[in-house]
């Protein structure tokens, strides 16, 4: 690890590094000195297998943190640095390093006094749909050729159902029998699922930047409780507003937690929902007519997405998402699943709720 550390151009000598379990792809750590003024950082071994054009990743983060910063530079802001990621160079100027063993390791500064949550309050969801909404407008802008795709189709459902129909076809782990009626569960809504991805193709949805995975816990707030700083950049790229106000109601207007062992505990939280909607709706003026109209669709999109991707997973013996424990994978289909079907039963109010809150704009 020293090795690795002496590469980059810390400010700070690091006396100790602390593994962090957080995220189901790459591994990150804690760097911290000896005075606890010293500048800390926050360490990531990048999943190379499954980013597998690290630069260009790299580079994406550094489009868009420097296009933020730029902004809030023009707005007069001053604590930038609680509010933007920062990534530090290595000594040859590159923003990774690549060790003997062929892993890609990336530092950024610690944004210290902040923290994010797995479950919060409808004001706190009402605070996060402004900065989400926020940080679409500021990003609005990039001209949409300057970023790769960090992972080709990410947010493409299509392609998702793709890969659930390649698992089942070859059924490595041999785990089909007992899961088929997920199967057929999940392939009869995909004709609905997919509409979004058709209306994008079709030119009548239009693409924008969007982060690609706004858990609630990707959004930090300050010692204030207010939201400050949005993190993990891997996978901003070109896709419809509804993923990222899908996956923040997928994870934040859940009553249960993504992998609940308890279905029973799962729920759509309306209340979150709602505020979130009204947050986001206030700051995103940009929207169109039909993004309005799918905005709730996008919801049950991405928890059907995140569905999809965590069986295939499954049925292809748990290659892709780290995992606790044999049936983990299954747990978290199960669990996503349910989450959607509560979110069917509520699908109208959901609507209408979108529908309100625009009107109020
Ligand atoms: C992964 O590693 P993490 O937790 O940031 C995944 C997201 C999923 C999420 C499910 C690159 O994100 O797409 O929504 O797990 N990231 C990638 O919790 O696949
Ligand atoms: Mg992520």
């Amino acid at each position: 690890m020293e090795k690795i550390l002496t590469q980059f151009k810390l400010k700070t000598k690091i006396t100790d590094i602390k593994p962090l379990k957080i995220g189901h792809i790459n591994d990150s750590f804690i760097l911290t000195g000896e005075n606890p003024n010293d500048e800390s950082y926050f360490l990531q071994r990048i999943n190379h297998n499954i980013f597998k054009d690290v630069e260009g990743l790299q580079n994406n983060i550094r489009i868009v943190t420097d296009h933020l910063r730029k902004k809030y530079r023009e707005a007069g802001v001053t604590n930038i640095e609680q509010k933007v990621l920062q990534l530090i160079e290595t000594k040859d100027n590159k923003l990774f390093y690549k060790d003997d063993e062929g892993n890609y390791w990336r530092i950024y500064v610690n944004i210290v006094n902040t923290h994010s949550y797995e479950a919060i309050t409808p004001e706190l969801a009402y605070e996060a749909g402004k900065a989400y909404g926020n940080f679409h407008c500021m990003i609005v802008d990039i001209p949409a050729n300057q970023l790769i795709d960090s992972i080709p189709d990410f947010h493409n459902v299509e392609f998702r159902v793709q890969q659930l129909k390649d698992a089942v076809k070859e059924n490595p782990a041999g785990r089909l029998e007992k899961t088929q009626w997920m199967v057929d569960e999940l392939l009869k809504r995909a004709d609905e699922m997919c509409l979004p991805q058709r209306l994008y193709r079709e030119g009548k949805l239009p693409g924008r930047i969007n982060h690609c995975d706004t858990k609630i816990n990707n959004l930090l707030f300050n010692d204030k409780d207010e939201p400050c700083c949005i993190v993990d950049l891997d996978t901003m790229m070109i896709s419809t507003v509804l993923s990222d106000f899908g996956d923040f109601m997928r994870t934040a207007a859940n009553t249960g937690a993504e992998d609940d062992p308890n279905l029973d505990n799962i729920d759509v939280n309306l209340a979150i929902y709602e505020a979130y909607t009204k947050g986001y709706l206030e700051k995103a003026t940009f929207l169109t007519d039909t993004e309005l109209e799918y905005l709730a669709l996008g919801a049950k999109m991405l928890t059907y997405m995140q569905t999809v991707r965590f069986f295939a997973d499954y049925l292809n013996g748990d290659t892709y998402y780290k995992i606790q424990h044999p049936e983990h994978n299954w747990q978290r289909t199960i669990a996503q699943f349910r989450l959607l079907e509560q979110q069917e039963k509520k699908f109208e109010i959901m609507q209408q709720i979108v529908k309100n809150c625009s009107k109020d704009k």
